[in-house]
């Protein structure tokens, strides 16, 4: 995969520490369904298989949810829904409390395991994911009892029962940014984690029984092929939220038209990191670099184009080879390593086959030398030259380590080229001038804008899209309106 302008490796390999024991977690043969607060078999007893993505080893077998399932959690959330919902709402800030503490207390197993089920560095998991986690559990246990005073009117009630479905790239932070709200508003919740990596949502829920959670208030899901659409169908679910494809997100939308069940759809992006020329380069490029390599690039909000403005574009292209060039990838329980595993086969395949896309229609393919380990789905950073914005890799989600770099002369022709994609969920500025920051942020149709900084995450904040990438806010004070009759 190497191209002829590849640079050579240095010295990323020459200090390898021991690894992330994943001996930290014990991580059972097999798992049930959890339903009414038990974990269960499946109805039709299927059972399906979660693997490593960075060994392809099996790490346990998973109960897998069919309609019947779903039809039984729907029913436990609804039985529980009654007291829940009536219960004060500092009643039920004291779980969510006991919740976020124990997710602290437990961060360690967590996030061994969600490394070994995801395939990202357990330096992400461990200073990102679950941090993150944790305080989005404060923080909307901050808010179960001050719900008169969030702004939506007097008394605000709780929707009834929450059908989520979730993505595989923030397993548990999605959950996170799932159930705590739904929980803090009085909704109980059926959540579907994505069929490749259910773990840390089945240690979730092991978790809400440690918390003492009513029974019912939380179940999970796990399923493959058909519980997602049973979930969104089914007629005693009052409110959807999906993260994930803006394909499935477009199916949901239709499958839910005219039930008067309440949606929010988090979908994809192709978000433009524009650096300017008085931009400090530096500082620029370790935020094109987390802004398109953090979790190898499956982020939705990721800055998976650069524009570049044009009289710096050969200064920051050469800082950022260089920066690439010194990148770890491998063993995703190694403290040190910046690159972990691609998710699936299927996602590698995915990726795979847009960059062979980019490469035939013309763009100019570059990646630091890198050894691939032989087991495993794994792809080396990337980046993309001379493209064009007609090109697919330019308007595609890619959802992998993979930078489409493009350049513009005028401030002008920065947001017209931002603004040129069916997505619009996040942006970074690159600039000192203050002024041209707003005045930049305030004609970029996107959800999210970060300046002089990249991918950065904070309860407090709503995050959602414009455009095709999707509507409703998850996080902030508007978080929980999408969990509110108002
Ligand atoms: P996605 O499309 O993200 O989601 C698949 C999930 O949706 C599964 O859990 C599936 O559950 C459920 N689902 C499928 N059809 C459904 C329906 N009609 N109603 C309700 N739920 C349904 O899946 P993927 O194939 O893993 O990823 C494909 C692409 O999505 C990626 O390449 C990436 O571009 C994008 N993606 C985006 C994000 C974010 S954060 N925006 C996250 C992940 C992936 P069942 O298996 O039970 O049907």
């Amino acid at each position: 995969m190497t191209t002829e302008n590849t640079e050579k490796r240095s010295s990323a390999f020459a200090y390898a520490p021991a690894p992330e024991s994943r001996s930290v977690v014990d991580i059972a043969p097999s798992y049930g369904l959890f339903i009414d607060g038990e974990f269960v078999e499946a109805a039709d007893g299927r059972v399906f298989k979660t693997v490593s993505p960075s060994t392809e080893e099996v790490l346990s077998e998973i109960a897998q949810a069919g309609e019947a399932d779903v039809d039984r959690a729907v029913k436990a959330a609804r039985k529980a829904f009654g007291k829940w919902s009536a219960l004060p709402g500092s009643e039920r800030a004291k779980y969510l409390f006991r919740i976020a503490r124990i997710i602290q207390e437990r961060s360690r197993e967590l996030a061994v395991l969600e490394t070994l089920d995801n395939g990202k560095p357990i330096k992400e998991t461990r200073d990102a994911d679950l941090p993150l986690v944790a305080a989005h559990f404060f923080y909307y246990a901050g808010w179960a009892d001050k719900l008169d005073h969030a702004g939506f009117g007097a008394n605000p009630r709780p929707l009834g029962v929450a059908g989520q479905v979730i993505p595989w790239n923030f397993p548990l932070l999605m959950l996170a940014w799932k159930i705590a709200p739904a929980l803090a508003t009085g909704n109980t919740v059926v959540l579907k984690p994505a069929e490749t990596t259910p773990l840390s949502a089945l240690f979730f829920a092991d978790i809400c029984r440690q918390a003492g959670l009513p029974k019912g208030v939380v179940n999970i899901l796990p399923g493959y092929g058909s519980a997602g659409a049973a979930l969104v169908e089914h007629p005693d679910v009052n409110k959807v939220a999906f993260t994930g494809s803006t394909a499935v997100g477009k199916a949901i939308a239709r499958q839910v038209a005219g039930t008067r069940k309440k949606v929010t759809l988090e979908l994809g992006g192709k978000g433009a990191n524009i650096v300017f020329d008085d931009a400090p380069i530096d500082q620029a490029v370790e935020g094109i670099v987390s802004g398109i390599f953090f979790n190898q690039g499956q982020v939705c909000c990721a800055g998976s184009r650069l524009l570049v403005q044009e009289s710096i574009q050969d200064e920051l292209l050469d800082s950022l080879k260089r920066r690439l060039s010194t990148l770890r990838l491998g063993d995703p329980l190694d403290k040190n390593t910046d690159i972990g595993a691609i998710n699936s086969a299927e996602q590698l395949s995915r990726i795979t086959s847009l960059v062979e896309q980019g490469e035939a229609e013309g763009a100019e393919r570059w990646s630091p030398a890198c050894e691939l380990p032989s087991a495993g789905y794994w792809f080396a950073p990337t980046l993309f030259t001379n493209v064009t914005q007609a090109h697919t890799i330019a308007r595609d989600e890619i959802f992998g380590p993979v930078l489409s770099v493009l350049s513009f002369r005028t401030p002008d022709e920065a947001v017209a080229k931002a603004n040129n994609s069916q997505y619009g969920l996040s942006a970074g500025i690159w600039t000192e001038k203050g002024s041209r920051i707003l005045a930049v942020a305030n004609k970029l149709r996107a959800g999210v804008i970060w300046s002089n900084t990249f991918n950065k995450f904070d309860p407090t904040s709503p995050f959602g899209g414009y455009k095709e990438s999707g509507f409703g806010r998850e996080g902030g004070r508007h978080g929980l309106e999408a969990y509110l009759d108002v």
